[in-house]
């Protein structure tokens, strides 16, 4: 098993809080120097780069958010003139406007390197073929992942996101080892393939590497089983780089953090307070080496937990837990908090249904309503009312027992609902409409 960068990936607990403290403060000088208005907020706090001695120093320092980059839109959070960036990416925009963010020379060499580092992890070699599904364009998904593989060594097949006609010719005609998507597209491509009596387990697929949206362990089991393949998850966020900034190895154990290039913290997202390992908050993330848009203590809004126990695999950086969901994308159903990852574990313990769903929220008079729009498989879908009436509540009481909530449920046909190539949209909210 290689680890790519052996020195950065297992360091003890001294060497990298020195490195990140040394890090941080040049971060923060960065920031200071660039007056940003980042700045500003350490100056209203009263400190300043040299206050912060030891990394016990961070949580004093104030937040940084996505709104920032609003406030800030289109370039006001670049810390060097635009002459010295090299590349604009934005942020996909799907929860409001969307953010600029910038990378230097320096910045997309340490892009490549995480990416590389990830992929590696997750067991790519230079003798793999890889065939990029995710779109290249403002989204860091495309571009990130195609300069961390080619970096490797791996040959790369740009096929960008969508055209599920041509991805599957170039999967039979070129025999990708591969396959870079997101969970929902990969899902989509076996569906496709079965339709067209394709098996991809038959070629030569043997690695999936995954991300850019939240999905559950009972997702990667079916997209592992249809595709023959491993897949492992992998988390970033363009406010932050992009993809490479937590990735899982081959044991799938949580996400290695490249923790010489962040600083991790999970906080409680309502007093804002650092939270111990193990508990479920808020991701905080500091930048250490960004030099176009480097951000200080960015709430990210995604949860998770955080570990530092050893990994089989011998890195020694914390991991993070599969995102367990958005701080923002909790819904509050007659007062019950309800979170979209519970409805989709709880839909995939039930047989028969298909991980093509959406959650429907609505009001009717002064109560909120909760519909989950879900397909079932072809081989329990039937034109007998009487059994579909039957199953729908089969599925209903799973999730009133999961939710502790009444969720209506709207059995679809297999295929009924929209497909995404990019990231899904999993939820429509109409109360606010
Ligand atoms: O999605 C970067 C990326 C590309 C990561 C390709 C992995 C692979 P954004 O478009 O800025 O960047 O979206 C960032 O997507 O705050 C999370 O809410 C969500 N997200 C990203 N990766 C995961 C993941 C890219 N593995 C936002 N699991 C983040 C769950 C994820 N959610």
């Amino acid at each position: 098993m290689r680890i790519w960068d052996e020195r950065m990936e297992t360091l003890s607990g001294e060497e990298l809080e020195e490195l990140q403290v040394e890090r941080l403060r040049r971060t923060l000088e960065r920031v200071w120097g660039a007056r940003t208005a980042y700045r500003s907020r350490m100056e209203e706090a009263g400190l300043s780069p040299d206050r912060v001695a030891g990394i016990q120093d961070l949580a004093e320092l104030p937040f940084s958010e996505k709104q920032d980059f609003r406030d800030g839109y289109p370039l006001g959070m670049l810390a060097v003139p635009l002459g010295e960036v090299l590349r604009l990416h934005a942020s996909s925009g799907t929860t409001g406007t969307r953010t600029i963010v910038g990378y230097t020379a320096g910045d997309l060499q340490v892009w490549a390197e995480l990416v590389a580092r990830l992929a590696t992890a997750a067991g790519v070699t230079p003798s793999d073929v890889a065939q990029i599904a995710l779109s290249y364009g403002l989204f860091t998904g495309g571009f990130g992942l195609h300069y961390g593989l080619e970096r490797i060594g791996a040959t790369v097949i740009p096929a960008s996101g969508g055209n599920t006609e041509l991805q599957l010719s170039l999967i039979g005609e070129l025999g990708p080892t591969v396959l870079v998507s997101t969970p929902t597209y990969a899902l989509h491509l076996t569906e496709a393939a079965r339709d067209r009596g394709i098996d991809l387990r038959a070629g030569g697929l043997r690695l999936g590497l995954f991300g850019a949206e939240p999905w559950s362990e009972g997702i990667r089991e079916r997209i592992e089983a249809d595709m023959g393949i491993l897949a492992t998850d992998n988390y970033g966020l363009s406010e932050v780089l992009g993809p490479g900034v937590a990735g899982e190895c081959e044991f799938k154990d949580g996400m290695h953090i490249a923790e010489d290039h962040f600083i991790a913290e999970v906080i409680d997202p309502a007093t804002g307070k650092p939270l111990g390992e193990g508990k479920p908050g808020e991701l905080v993330l500091t930048t250490l080496t960004r030099e176009a848009v480097p951000v200080v203590r960015f709430r990210t809004g995604d949860l998770t937990t955080m570990t530092r126990e050893r990994c089989r695999c011998g890195r020694k950086n914390a991991r993070m837990s599969r995102v367990l969901g958005r701080v923002d994308d909790m819904l509050i159903i007659r007062g019950v908090n309800v979170y979209p990852s519970q409805v989709e574990r709880a839909l995939l313990q039930v047989e028969g249904v298909e991980p093509h769903y959406l959650i429907v929220v609505d009001r009717r008079g002064e109560l909120d309503t909760l519909e989950v729009w879900v397909e079932v498989s072809e081989s329990v879908f039937s034109d007998d009312t009487r059994l579909m009436k039957e199953f729908e509540r089969t599925v209903e009481s799973h999730l009133k027992t999961a939710l502790n909530v009444r969720a209506i449920v709207r059995l679809k046909e297999p295929k009924a609902l929209e497909r995404s190539v990019g990231k899904a949209r999993r939820v429509v909210d109409r109360r606010d409409i």
